[in-house]
């Protein structure tokens, strides 16, 4: 019985960490401004079939419509609602992507912006992604409802009203982000209105949550509004499941506030992540794949069940934000799928993949002037849909870099591996490197200017395996190259640096 209830707290107190995938799915995929009827079909065609177990959707709420500059991608960032209408589409949408989403075992984690609603600047009108009227100038929301008695203005002691200086938690947390209008989250009032907001997509079937801006809310309100939120429908849940959260924090330290002050509540964005990678990906600053060896915590990174990890965001992947220019996007695709192969690889945090449009980058000094830029849309600004070539790329200028093989892959190769540890560590002190993860699979990269030709020990029963970065197994035999395994478990490897992929990886379902 005492065991009993000791278990019982433990699930309930570490639920909100658990991400509520189907067993053997390991990775989430932001399929960043895609339309929810683009996403139902992709559940179904794609991501269903190739093992991902979920997908970071845009925020689904009502927003502002900005047209100076042009519909650019963070005007979703500014709610002035909680209706559930958005350039990816409306409720009805919605409701039938997490259906559908659902039914395939794909599961949906919302972005929710819970700090701020639109900018002090915003103006008054119908100038909102479902035409619902609203006045920033008074902070009238009428369909929440919000007031001004709902912001936190009285607490704020910045002369512009906004947040002048990082080093100060208060300010941080109190004024507004980039004058965004700030919730006071610590009103029962607020803490009521964005919870069932959350709890409304709750009952539709989402999965979870990405809390955007967590930086700029107190730990407490946070930790009150979760606590106020449904279990998860048990039309598709298992009865008693907690929404899964992780907080977007930018931590990359330097500022007072830590990603260790949320990591209590939910999982964290480890941003340390992306730009650690990309340095050593980039072999900046001498640093080489070799000191990959104690990645993770080692490296100064919160704990690893504490962690959601990615190689790039949809706003440091813009090269502003967080982590700058060492952030490895699919602008460079060669290192990018090496980077995200390690990452899928590496058995530390839960991961979460990109999937991107293409815009025109204009950089001056360093700083891309066009990072405003929305998704391919048409003229009248409402956003283009996903469409699918015969060679399985995406076209109207989205990337869909998850549906690259070497990447897609990958993802099959974490959930074949998923649980083994990490083992097997070679490395040539330079930027050759290989691991295994337990008995069930083996990576090796070669990012030096010269080839690697070694015998190296894979930890995986002998045998002939089918690289799945070249290629795959498919229907009893390699498309790409082979790996030959001895029963010693070691293999004879050799890849030339100028290969289109300079890495190769083989698993326990890859083996012929
Ligand atoms: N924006 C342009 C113009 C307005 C939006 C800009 O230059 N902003 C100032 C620098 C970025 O600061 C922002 C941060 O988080 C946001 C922002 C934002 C979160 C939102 C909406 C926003 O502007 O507009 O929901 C931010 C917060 C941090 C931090 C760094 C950046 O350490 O604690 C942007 C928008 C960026 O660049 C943005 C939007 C949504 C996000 C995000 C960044 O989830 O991570
Ligand atoms: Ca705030």
């Amino acid at each position: 019985m005492k065991l009993l209830i000791l278990a019982t707290l433990i699930g309930l107190s570490f639920a909100q960490f658990n991400p509520n995938t189907q067993s053997g799915r390991t990775a989430i995929v932001h399929l960043f401004e895609w339309r929810w009827a683009d996403i139902a079909a992709e559940c179904e065609r794609f991501l269903g079939p190739n093992g991902f177990g979920g997908v970071q959707i845009s925020p689904p709420s009502e927003s502002i419509v900005v047209t100076n500059p042009w519909h650019p991608w963070w005007q979703r960032y500014q709610p002035i609602g909680y209706n559930l209408c958005s350039r990816s589409g409306n409720e009805n949408e919605l409701r039938d992507m997490i259906t559908r989403c659902n039914n395939v075992g794909v599961y949906i984690y919302v972005d929710a912006v819970i700090n701020h609603m639109c900018g002090a600047g915003g103006g008054s009108g119908t100038h909102s992604s479902c035409g619902s009227y609203f006045n920033a100038n008074n902070k009238d929301f009428p369909t929440v409802p919000y007031s001004n008695l709902d912001f936190n203005d009285g607490k704020c002691n910045t002369g512009s009203g906004n947040i002048e200086n990082y080093q100060d938690v208060n300010q941080v947390r109190n004024c507004r982000l980039v004058g965004l209008l700030d919730l006071a989250l610590e009103k029962d009032y607020v803490r009521g209105k964005t919870s069932d907001y959350m709890n409304k997509l709750i009952d539709m079937g989402v999965a979870g949550f990405r809390v955007d801006a967590c930086k700029h809310m107190w730990p407490g309100d946070l930790s009150a509004v979760y606590g106020r939120l449904h279990n998860l429908n048990t039309k598709w849940f298992p009865s008693g499941s907690r929404p899964f959260i992780f907080q977007e924090v930018i931590d990359l330290g330097g500022e007072p506030i830590t990603s260790s002050e949320y990591t209590g509540v939910g999982r964290v964005t480890e941003f340390k992540y992306g730009a650690k990678l990309g340095n050593v990906i980039r072999k900046w600053n001498g640093e080489k794949l070799s000191f990959l060896k104690n990645w993770g915590e080692g490296w100064g990174f919160m704990p690893s069940d504490k962690a959601l990890v990615f190689t790039d965001n949809h706003d440091n992947q813009r090269g502003h934000g967080a982590g700058g220019a060492s952030i490895v996007t699919f602008w460079d695709a060669r290192i990018y799928k090496m980077a995200v192969a390690f990452m899928l690889a590496h058995p530390y945090g839960f991961t979460r993949v990109m999937s991107s449009y293409r815009w025109d980058r204009n950089i001056v000094n360093g700083q891309d002037q066009n990072d405003w830029i929305g998704p391919p849309s048409n003229g009248d600004g409402s956003t283009k849909p996903v469409t699918i070539n015969a060679d399985g790329t995406c076209g109207n200028g989205w990337v869909c870099e998850h549906r690259w093989r070497q990447i897609t892959n990958m993802v099959g190769f974490r959930n074949v591996v998923n649980g083994q540890t990490f083992s097997n560590w070679w490395d040539n002190g330079s930027n050759q490197i290989s691991f295994s993860r337990g008995n069930r699979g083996f990576l090796v990269i070669n990012n030096d200017d010269w080839e690697l030709n070694a015998t190296l020990n894979t930890g995986l029963p002998g045998g002939t395996y089918c690289d799945i970065i070249s290629g795959q197994k498919e229907s009893g035999r390699c498309t790409g190259k082979q790996v030959t395994v001895g029963g010693d478990g070691r293999a004879s490897i050799r890849i030339s640096n100028s290969e289109e992929d300079p890495f190769m990886a083989i698993h326990a379902d890859s083996k012929l």
